[in-house]
Order: C-alpha cells, then sequence, then structure tokens
C-alpha cells in the first residue's frame, strides 16, 4: 500500500509544530529503538537526557544549569499535569488550589480533573496578560501553585511573571510558568519570565515547538531535585529504584532530537529564527491593519486579527492551515517554517477573496 505524505508545512499558519532541523531529524532516527524511562539499560540516550536538561536550563537561565532537574516529556501538556502534581504532592493541605490565568493552556483542565485539584481561573487585562490584582486576590493558603504563561497559545503574551512569583511565594505556593512555546522565544527578548528574573520553581519549555526539534520533545524543568522528588514512585524491579516520569517507555528519539537541535542552533540559530519570525509577524499585521482589520498587536511572533467568518473559511478552503482564538480572531503563528513568501502568498489569497 502506498504511504500517505506527511502535511506539507506550506500552508500552515496556525501550528506551534514546525519542520526539525535536518541535525535533529537524523539524530532522532538514530535513537528511535531507545527508551529513557530505562536509563540503566539505555545509558547513551540517558545522558544525552542530563545534557538536554542542562541545555534547557541554559535557556531558562538557571543560576546553575548542572543544578537544574527536570526531564523530557511527550510535550507541554505533560509537563503541565507534572508541575500541578509536584506542587500538589508537595503542599501540606489536602484539599488544595491551584490558580491559572484564564490565557492558561487547557491542559491545566486536564491536571486539575485528573490530579482532583480545584482550578482557580483568574481573568486578563485588556491586552490579554494576567491581572496580578486578581491572582493575588484568588490566593490563600491552600493554593498549591500559581502559573503564569509566557507565551500565550491564543496571542503570544508573557504575564508578570515576578509580580505572580512574589504573590505565589508570599501565600506559601509554588510559582510555575509555561514557557512551552515562549521558552525558545523569549532568551532574545527583554522578557522577565525565567529562572533568572524570577523565583520560578518549576517550567514547561518544549523543544518540540520554537526549538526545532521532532515531536515528541517537552520540556519540564525545575529550579531543584525537590520538585522532582515529590513525583518519584518506587520502581522495585528495574536497575534505578523510582522513576519521576508521567510514562514509563518514552521516546530516546524525542531526547536525542531535542538535543541535536540545541547543540546546533543554541543561540546563534535561534536567534536568527525569531529575528525572522518577528519581522515576519511584524509584516503580517501591518498588511492586515492596512486593510483595515482590527489586529492584536504582536509581542511575540504571533498575529491575531478579526476576520469576517466567510474569509476565514475561504482561506481554509484555498488550503491554508489558519485557526481562530476562543474570541474568534484569526490566529497566525509565525513559525520557523513560515517565511515572508508564503505570507504574501497568503495576503494575496486574502485580496482575492476580499475582490
Ligand atoms: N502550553 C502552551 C502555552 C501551549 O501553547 C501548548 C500547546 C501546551 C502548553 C501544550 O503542549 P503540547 O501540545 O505539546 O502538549 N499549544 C498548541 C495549541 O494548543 C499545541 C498545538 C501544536 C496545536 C501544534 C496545534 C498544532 O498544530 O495551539
Amino acid at each position: 500500500m502506498q504511504q500517505p505524505e506527511p502535511q506539507s508545512f506550506d500552508r500552515v499558519l496556525s501550528s506551534m509544530c514546525t519542520e526539525p532541523h535536518p541535525a535533529a531529524r537524523e539524530a532522532a532516527e538514530r535513537f528511535l529503538a531507545t527508551n529513557p524511562g530505562d536509563p540503566a539499560t539505555y545509558e547513551a540516550v540517558a545522558s544525552l537526557e542530563e545534557r538536554a536538561i542542562e541545555l534547557l536550563a541554559t535557556l531558562a537561565d538557571h543560576p546553575s544549569p548542572t543544578d537544574a532537574a527536570g526531564y523530557v516529556t511527550s510535550g507541554g501538556t505533560e509537563a503541565n499535569v507534572q508541575a500541578v502534581r509536584s506542587a500538589r504532592n508537595r503542599h501540606d493541605a489536602n484539599d488544595v488550589n491551584v490558580v491559572v490565568p484564564e490565557s492558561g493552556h487547557f491542559s491545566f483542565h486536564k491536571a486539575a480533573e485528573m490530579l482532583g485539584v480545584e482550578l482557580r481561573t483568574v481573568p486578563v487585562d485588556d491586552d490579554h496578560r494576567t491581572r496580578a490584582d486578581a491572582v493575588a486576590a484568588a490566593v490563600d493558603t491552600s493554593t498549591a501553585l500559581v502559573v503564569g504563561v509566557a507565551g500565550s497559545t491564543e496571542y503570544g503574551r508573557v504575564d508578570p511573571i515576578p509580580a505572580l512569583a512574589e504573590i505565589a511565594h508570599d501565600a506559601g505556593a509554588l510559582m510555575h510558568v509555561d514557557a512551552a512555546w515562549g521558552g525558545f522565544v523569549l532568551p532574545f527578548t527583554d522578557g522577565e519570565w525565567s529562572f533568572g528574573d524570577a523565583a520560578v520553581d518549576t517550567l514547561t519549555i518544549d523543544p518540540h515547538k520554537f526549538g526545532q526539534a521532532p515531536v515528541p520533545a517537552g520540556g519540564l524543568l525545575a529550579r531543584d531535585a525537590a520538585a522532582l522528588d515529590a513525583l518519584a514512585v518506587d520502581t522495585p524491579y528495574l536497575e534505578t529504584r523510582s522513576q519521576a516520569t508521567l510514562t514509563g517507555t518514552r521516546s530516546g528519539a524525542g531526547v536525542a532530537g531535542a538535543v541535536a537541535a540545541m547543540e546546533v542552533l543554541w543561540p546563534d540559530g535561534y536567534r536568527d529564527a525569531v529575528e525572522r519570525a518577528g519581522d515576519n509577524a511584524e509584516w503580517l499585521a501591518a498588511a492586515l491593519a492596512d486593510r483595515g482589520y482590527d489586529v492584536v498587536e504582536p509581542s511575540l511572533p504571533l498575529v491575531a486579527a478579526r476576520l469576517p467568518e466567510s474569509e476565514f473559511d475561504a482561506l481554509r478552503e484555498a488550503g491554508w492551515k489558519v485557526s481562530r482564538t476562543a474570541n474568534g480572531e484569526l490566529r497566525v503563528v509565525c513559525m520557523p517554517h513560515v517565511t515572508r513568501s508564503s505570507l504574501q502568498a497568503f495576503v494575496a489569497d486574502l485580496d482575492r477573496i476580499r475582490d
């Protein structure tokens, strides 16, 4: 039987996945049959995973990257679920709550449901950033975790992380930053989001998004080992005695691909990709504004704009993989595979549709 072709990236404008770097693709293939879930057997991939954590910690400006804890997850969802689980396990109260902005990814809803914690959703301001006063009003002595987003899924906004971390710690809670998408973009901006800027306890940062690593490669990072210790369960018949990860068998391809991508691209390759993506986002935002659309000014390379439903549908019809925010705006994520010429073709199609 003929194999189906995977989706070409040519017209993909709404995905947070991208074309993996060739070196990452090659490394992933070599490690396809390895399992970092059994580090005593698959030693090479286990040391690659240590390297991955050190590189991710460097990106996230950890004061001492070799002391950071963490592991390569299946994606941002697993990292967020585990951050909630770790905070719940470390908190004294029985009925804990987690404070999450309404801009938080839906993975926190999954976490809350599975882990039996109360999710307290707090509003964002007019610029889609979490309101620190709303977080301050929501926390109490049963709050195990405060979540801030650094690069939100819908608008690419960065929350006031230092202020949120202070509120969290004053309340006796831990601070988690979801930089699943933004983590590979923000090192090249002046935003305060990292271990170095604030007292962040755990952080989600995904190589398989802007990191140009193959799927599956997410990242959970922790300031120190305590966060992972709170997740460990005994593994009596393995050579290693405990396991902190959510899944058992894991993707060695994801680990090897992530390390290869980071070694090739950090920092200059990522800086170039971020600059190009930022220029593209500015260009698209201006092109849409010129045509009279209401545009949400991009801060990271993600553009949202209000388009009539008929035009949105016609763009989908023309083969453009675009999506909408919960508010109904067109959303374009300027990932590394999105070129200026494909955006020009997109705008040309839009002009045709408007005629
Ligand atoms: N945190 C943030 C801030 C995210 O944007 C996402 C995913 C996650 C966590 C969860 O990550 P995983 O999907 O790796 O578990 N954001 C994208 C979204 O929901 C995921 C995505 C990726 C969707 C590629 C479509 C797509 O083609 O839009």
